[in-house]
């Protein structure tokens, strides 16, 4: 579709979720055991046939850039392409304000390409989206900038942009991050709210960028500045996420995962009796990088009878003689004998000794535990040695060693 070029936002610092975005950006966590949180919504668009996307970085970019590199390269393939764009300081020696900036920075890109069309996702989210439906419903309102929106609960509602539409889907209000968000007429424990992901026609994009860039007062971001500018004089439309439809899916699953507890919780809905989020659906695959290992190993030891239940557990993990429930392990755990683990997840080259017992914890890359340590069954204890969020959950950072 030569139509549509599409731009992800990926540089978001991801500040809420600390420490797992101290050396790299939101869109770079690890997620699900295999993934990285990008790869959701760069999978929409490889399954929407949409192949010309531009990834936009800035914070520590490093760890995302490698992942685009080793597992969304594509080559060869003229007119087809996913290609990172650092942050360059082309408009001037500064970094991107808000999200507008971040296009408007790179608005060359736009003009170069000249699509009829411009996609501009986000990145931080956990869902499944057929993009071809959001374009069609689009060009069908001739909308001049389609939002795509989903029903959240009321007191959720604050952290986004919170949306009114009239009967026909028109556009009718907005609020960035509302105090007091609206709710729905008829509904009033839910509002509706932008998942930031956004359909431009190219023309009104690119004056609606340039017109933002000169404005002293702006703080140049899409949610802040341009929807609230837009809407009331040109036909912006909201396009209803629970109308989207994927075969073999059951509904609507969307996350955002920018809090340790969000991320802990979607991370249990994968491994709960009946996912919401099914990783499985021949059609709809999540592509990612996999590193070249081994299956996941499991071994009984002379003392102790191996057993996982409700988990998932990532390739090149060994795990000998311990006992794992609804926990997420990414690629090359080592788990020791006699060790029982519940409610986790380690993000990739964790490895645990002998006898430890781990609860309700979030345990980065590179982290070593010592031989008999206990993890969750003392918060107290915790408290004073690694972060804990407001539920509870534990995060040890990368690399760290703990115990010895
Ligand atoms: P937020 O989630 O607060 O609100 P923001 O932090 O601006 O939005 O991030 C949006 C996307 O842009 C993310 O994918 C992030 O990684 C990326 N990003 C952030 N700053 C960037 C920068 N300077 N350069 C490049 N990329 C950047 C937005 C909308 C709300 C909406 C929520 C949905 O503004 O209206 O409800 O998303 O989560
Ligand atoms: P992860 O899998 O933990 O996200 P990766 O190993 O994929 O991380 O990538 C991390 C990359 O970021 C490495 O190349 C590392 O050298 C680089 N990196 C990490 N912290 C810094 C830093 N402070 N300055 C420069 N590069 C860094």
């Amino acid at each position: 579709m030569s139509g549509v070029l599409t731009m992800i936002l990926a540089g978001g610092e991801g500040t809420r979720l600390q420490p797992l975005t101290v050396s790299r950006s939101k869109p770079a966590v690890p997620f699900g055991g295999s993934y990285r949180l990008v790869d959701f919504v760069l999978n929409n668009f490889i399954n929407s046939d949409m192949l010309r996307i531009y990834v936009l970085t800035q914070f520590k970019s490093q760890s995302l850039y490698l992942h685009l590199k080793k597992g969304w390269n594509l080559t060869g393939i003229s007119g087809r392409f996913i290609d990172p764009i650092p942050a360059q300081m082309r408009m001037g020696k500064r970094w991107y304000d808000g999200t507008a900036d971040a296009i408007y920075q790179n608005i060359g890109f736009i003009e170069q390409d000249s699509p009829e069309h411009v996609c501009i996702f986000g990145s931080d989210h956990i869902y499944k989206m057929d993009v071809r439906q959001m374009l069609d419903f689009h060009k069908e309102k001739q909308a001049v900038l389609t939002v795509a929106a989903i029903r959240v609960p009321i007191a959720e509602a604050s952290a986004f942009g919170v949306i009114e539409v009239d009967e026909n889907g028109r556009m009718i209000g907005f609020e960035e991050k509302p105090k007091n968000p609206k709710s729905i007429p008829g509904d009033p424990d839910f509002a509706l709210a932008s998942m930031g992901n956004y359909i431009f026609e190219t023309n009104t994009l690119l004056s609606e960028l340039t017109s933002d860039a000169e404005k002293e007062d702006s703080s140049h971001d899409f949610g802040r500045d341009i929807i609230p500018g837009l809407y009331p004089n040109a036909p912006v439309y909201v396009y209803d996420f629970s109308v989207n439809q994927i075969e073999g899916e059951k509904g609507a699953y969307w996350r955002d995962v920018g809090t340790i507890d969000s991320y802990w919780q979607s991370h249990m809905d994968l491994v709960s009796d009946n996912p919401p989020f099914s990783l499985y659906n021949r059609k709809w695959p999540l592509h990612t990088f996999y590193p070249p290992l081994p299956p996941a190993t499991f071994i009984d030891t002379a003392a102790y009878k191996t057993n996982v239940s409700q988990s998932l557990i990532s390739a090149g993990c060994y795990i000998q003689g311990s006992r794992i429930n609804r926990s997420i392990l990414g690629f090359r755990c080592n788990i020791a004998s006699g060790s029982e683990i519940s409610e986790s997840i380690f993000l990739g080259d964790v490895k645990i000794g002998e006898g430890c017992t781990i609860r309700r914890a979030i345990i980065d890359k590179q982290v070593e535990i010592a031989p008999g340590t206990v993890i969750g069954e003392n918060l107290a204890y915790d408290r004073q040695r690694f972060t804990v969020s407001e539920s509870g959950i534990i995060v040890i950072p990368k690399g760290a060693r703990v115990g010895f």
